[in-house]
């Protein structure tokens, strides 16, 4: 045991009426909705980079936290930093967690020596995740940070960097599998372009399809089970990123034919960024059968960044959750914070509440959610709205073709009647629920 977390006891639930500083209000795992366990639905997972990596710096400042495991660049504190993790996942009770190999492992400025490091460190998670109920939701590759991926991973000009990348991949797939990883994800955050005046994007896209069916086929190589995942962000680091959001990154896997092969991880956040909602992203992934995983968390609508703070409105949460549970679920995926505390949040205590009010803003979006499936007034709607095309003359129609339908429209003097979009009906039922 660490003293990191002295005196503060493992949340509970505590119902809605606690008045405890620290608890669950509405998250309670052992729920059962919709006929499954609340925490086998959210499958909640903690993001290392956030919670344990990050050191509080913005663009005016430096380091504001002060962790008794910095500076992250030894391994013996890389080992600390991972018992306080560990005992972090227990107190909250979270079934899973989230990392980059940057975040667990001390960097050594060479491939041999970061290999070498990831290796030892996810040896040690392993060890302790035998006697530790959490598990690894999904591994990453930091492939954004170190000056060498300033141009781009997959997509750089330097064919070295490509090589880097697929070694630097590679090392990552083995230590998420060894982790028993239930997915791999890719985040490409250099993978675009400052400016387009020194950019070959045809090449760039091709590269990077390329290289993630390479991904593919070391993965089925391996044996290793879980879903590789893309994760769409529109920019920021780059001025524009490849994969902006989930309908670009869907063409780009059809492009490559990988459309089989990957899944999306979609984050709050990023849809925001990319000027949609989390539900419309999640709505455009799940009409293709290609929602993986969710990175939650919200922006701050006025600072117009990427500010990765934890989800606070019921609302939002509720509709994502809406179209997850309609599409059946997040199968091997999970709702990942991606989160980080404010700046100046700098107590222990903090990085337990925030992630305790993610929890409980989940758990009411879920449970709200699931009562508006189970009433059907959403589903009644749409059935109305689209009830013309259930007669067999609407289907032969979209067998058929313009002129026919032409002469059709003439013959029998199709006039069609407005209907209302009944969008503010829509609206109050939906607050009867959030
Ligand atoms: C960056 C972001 C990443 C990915 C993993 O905005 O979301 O943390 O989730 O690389
Ligand atoms: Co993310």
């Amino acid at each position: 045991m660490t003293e990191f977390f002295d005196g503060i006891a493992a949340l509970a639930y505590e119902g809605p009426e606690s008045n405890s500083e620290l608890c669950y209000r509405h998250y309670n795992p052992d729920e059962v909705v919709l006929g499954k366990r609340m925490e086998d639905h959210l499958r909640f997972a903690v993001a290392w980079w956030h919670s344990f990596a990050w050191e509080g710096g913005d663009p005016f400042g430096g380091q504001t936290f002060e962790r008794p495991w910095h500076p992250q660049d030894d391994m013996g504190r890389a080992k600390m930093k991972a018992d306080v993790a560990f005992e972090m996942f227990e107190k909250l009770g979270v079934p899973f967690y989230c990392w980059h190999d940057a975040d667990i492992r001390p960097e050594q400025g060479n491939y041999a020596g970061n290999l070498r490091t990831l290796e030892e460190i996810t040896d040690y998670m392993a060890e302790k995740q035998e006697s530790a109920k959490v598990r690894c939701l999904w591994g990453t590759a930091n492939m954004f940070s170190h000056r060498r991926w300033m141009a781009g991973a997959s997509t750089n000009p330097d064919p070295e960097v490509f090589a880097y990348a697929a070694a630097t991949v590679k090392g990552c797939l083995d230590a998420t599998m060894k982790l028993g990883g239930e997915n791999y994800v890719l985040w490409g955050g250099r993978e675009g372009y400052e400016t387009l005046l020194n950019t070959d994007m045809g090449m760039e896209l091709d590269h990077m399809g390329r290289f993630l069916s390479m991904v593919v086929d070391y993965k089925h190589k391996i044996g290793f089970k879980g879903t590789i995942l893309v994760e769409p962000k529109p920019q920021e680091p780059s001025k524009h990123q490849y994969d902006y959001d989930a309908a670009t990154c869907i063409g780009f896997l059809r492009k490559y034919g990988l459309e089989n092969e990957v899944k999306l991880n979609l984050e709050q956040g990023h849809a925001i960024l990319a000027g949609h909602s989390f539900e419309h992203e999640i709505a455009v992934a799940a009409a293709e059968g290609m929602l993986g995983s969710i990175d939650m968390n919200r922006n701050d609508y006025q600072s117009g960044w990427d500010t990765d703070q934890f989800p606070n409105n019921v609302p939002e949460v509720a509709l994502a959750y809406y179209h997850i549970l309609k599409a059946g679920g997040l199968g091997t995926g999970g709702t990942n914070f991606d989160a980080k505390l404010r700046r100046q949040s700098i107590d222990p205590i903090d990085l337990l509440a925030g992630h305790a009010g993610g929890m409980d803003v989940c758990a009411r979006g879920l449970k709200a959610a699931a009562t508006m499936i189970e009433d059907g007034g959403l589903e009644q709607a749409l059935t109305e709205r689209y009830a013309g095309w259930k007669t067999p003359q609407a289907q032969e129609m979209l067998g058929s073709d313009l002129a026919s339908l032409q002469k059709r429209v003439l013959d029998e003097g199709i006039e069609p009647e407005p209907r209302s979009g009944r969008q503010e009906r829509l609206e109050n039922y939906v607050n009867r629920f959030v």
